[in-house]
């Protein structure tokens, strides 16, 4: 049993761990950088403790100060989170060191899978398919160029200490080999240290379809079905869902199993996530494997109604599987998106400053809002801007997709850029709508998903007025009288009244999105008063920009 668990990590994971912990009993300690003393995962765990300086490697990624903060509270156990030290087989040993459970695998089976020629020749020993290839230790480049003949074109070079797709290079003909070798060897080197290189054929518009395994301390191991994440951009993930378009009951067990046979022979134990590449006759071929939890894991939770930090905490205090893989069934159809301080329109450009207003839809049986971040947050270059992930779940995919393009219309987010306009445009694709997902996706629809946003949206009205409405009270507040809090006063930008004397109510500013080249956006205020001269300027500068770049600039 744990009872107290450190979450060695920030933002809506550390929340999301905290939450299940505090449901099971479990005391929860957070640590914390300088930039995020008052974030939401300090506020929300019983304790908290300061890790250092913002830059992770001062704080996040700092073992030793880690390791301090789990001795110093009494920890018995670390949760990693995804990203920061979660996949670090060194933190994993030192937390064994210290005779502290660390949640996740192993040190050994991180180790496994850091390189994945290594990787390869323990899958294939394992009977996981793999992509017809090479993957041996001889690097000359006559005999890889060989290998390349014998696969046949195109064919891609991978890093072997890659992932992620770094370090990978496609190469169409013999006679462009050499070359491409020369240039993914350099870029291996300069980004990895090491410029082992693998081939294998490539794969047409493959679809990246993954399974979620879990593994107990005891040897047993079940798969909680697949996530389909196929739509990606520059390999960051964009639209996840669960279960995968199209794929049928036979296919779904024979990946399973293959991604237990990858599991079982590394010795896996606790939540871990095979990849798979799909291609378009059904074949499927091993990538890598995920030691971690993953971002996407709600919509595995969503589709089971499992809690998959619950059975991480089991596993990791030596309990068997919560369930066996008879007990286990897909559950209507989920998608996940992630929700970015970025910008669509200048090649996603990660967006800093304050998020002046997050007001995320309300949360349902249906509707999963996993955050980190509230109204007046800093988005600092330190970390990864993601805001949210909005997860919705329908009885079929349909229902599932309508859920959610209705809970990115209520989405407001505003003082920062975002990506819902965006998200919005890939889930409303006909392709997209129709199952046809493929990791060519964003590519081949770039034109009609990349559009600029010009229109003044209702979502934006709506996050425009209330910012305004926020702001028109704050302005009463500051100006009434401390002896009678609810004197209407004067705005203080400008002395004049706000509302009639007597009046105890402000009046509520609407703003509508009717709006042409000559006449700004109509803002209507309902009861008496007019909103102050200050609020009004700013929110029809807003308005006609219609974009709240422009508004943080004005106000
Ligand atoms: C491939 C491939 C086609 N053929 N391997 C990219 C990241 C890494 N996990 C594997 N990747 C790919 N490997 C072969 N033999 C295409 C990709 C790929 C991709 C894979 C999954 C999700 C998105 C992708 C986007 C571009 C390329």
């Amino acid at each position: 049993m744990i009872r107290k668990l450190l979450i060695a990590n920030r933002g809506e994971i550390a929340c999301r761990i905290i939450d299940t912990a505090r449901r099971l009993g479990v005391a929860t300690v957070a640590v914390y950088s300088d930039a995020d003393a008052d974030a939401l995962h300090v506020q929300l765990a019983d304790e908290a403790v300061r890790l250092g300086p913002a830059p992770a490697k001062d704080s996040y990624l700092d073992i030793d100060k880690v390791l301090d903060a789990a001795r110093h509270t009494g920890a018995d156990a670390i949760h990693p989170g995804y990203g920061f030290l979660s996949e670090n087989a060194q933190f994993c040993r030192a937390c064994d060191s210290a005779g502290i459970i660390f949640v996740g695998p192993p040190a050994g089976a991180i180790d496994a899978m850091g390189s994945k020629s290594a990787a390869k020749r323990i899958m294939e020993e394992a009977k996981v398919p793999l992509v017809p290839g090479y993957h041996g230790t001889n690097q000359n480049a006559d005999i890889l160029e060989g290998h390349a003949n014998r696969i046949g074109y195109p064919v891609l070079l991978k890093a072997a200490a890659g992932g992620g797709g770094k370090g990978m290079r496609r190469v169409d003909s013999a006679d462009e080999f050499h070359s491409a070798l020369e240039a993914a060897k350099r870029e291996a080197m300069n980004a990895f240290g090491d410029d082992l290189m693998l081939l294998e054929r490539y794969v047409l518009s493959p679809r990246h379809v993954e399974i979620q395994v879990f593994c107990d301390q005891k040897g047993n191991g079940v798969y909680l079905f697949e996530r389909d994440c196929s739509v990606q951009r520059r390999h960051q993930k964009v639209v996840e869902e669960a279960p995968a378009p199209g794929l049928s009951e036979e296919l779904r067990a024979r990946m399973g199993e293959a991604a237990l046979r990858a599991a079982h022979a590394i010795g896996y134990v606790g939540a871990g996530t095979v990849e798979f590449l799909l291609d378009a006759s059904g074949a499927f071929y091993f990538m890598e494997m995920n030691t971690r939890l993953q971002v996407e894991h709600p919509v595995t939770e969503m589709i089971t109604g499992q809690d998959l930090v619950a059975w991480q905490l089991a596993v990791a205090a030596g309990d068997p599987l919560p369930l066996q893989q008879d007990d286990l069934h897909i559950l209507g159809h989920a998608f996940e998106v992630r929700i970015y301080a970025e910008d669509p329109d200048n090649d996603f450009l990660p967006a800093t400053g304050t998020l002046v207003r997050h007001r995320p839809p309300k949360a349902s049986e249906s509707v999963r809002v996993d955050t980190g971040v509230q109204s007046g947050d800093e988005i600092s270059v330190h970390y990864d801007p993601m805001i949210a992930k909005l997860i919705c779940h329908g009885r079929t995919r349909k229902e599932a997709l309508a859920k959610l393009d209705r809970a990115l219309q209520q989405y407001q987010i505003a003082g920062v850029r975002h990506n819902i306009e965006f998200l919005r445009r890939v889930i409303n694709h006909g392709a997209f709508a129709s199952g046809r997902v493929t990791t060519h996706f964003i590519e081949d629809y770039e034109a009609e998903i990349l559009q600029r946003e010009q229109q003044l949206t209702p979502l934006k009205c709506a996050a425009i007025a209330g910012y305004l409405n926020r702001r028109e009270r704050q302005d009463m507040r500051e100006s009434a009288p401390a002896s009678d809090p609810h004197s209407p006063g004067t705005a203080a930008t400008t002395g004049a009244p706000v509302s009639p004397p007597g009046a105890r109510t402000m009046s509520t500013i609407a703003v509508s999105t009717q709006r042409s080249a000559l006449s700004p956006p109509a803002i209507r205020c309902s009861g008496s008063a007019m909103p102050s001269t200050a609020t009004s300027r700013a929110a029809r500068f807003a308005c006609w920009k219609g974009d709240w770049r422009w508004w943080t600039a004005a106000g």
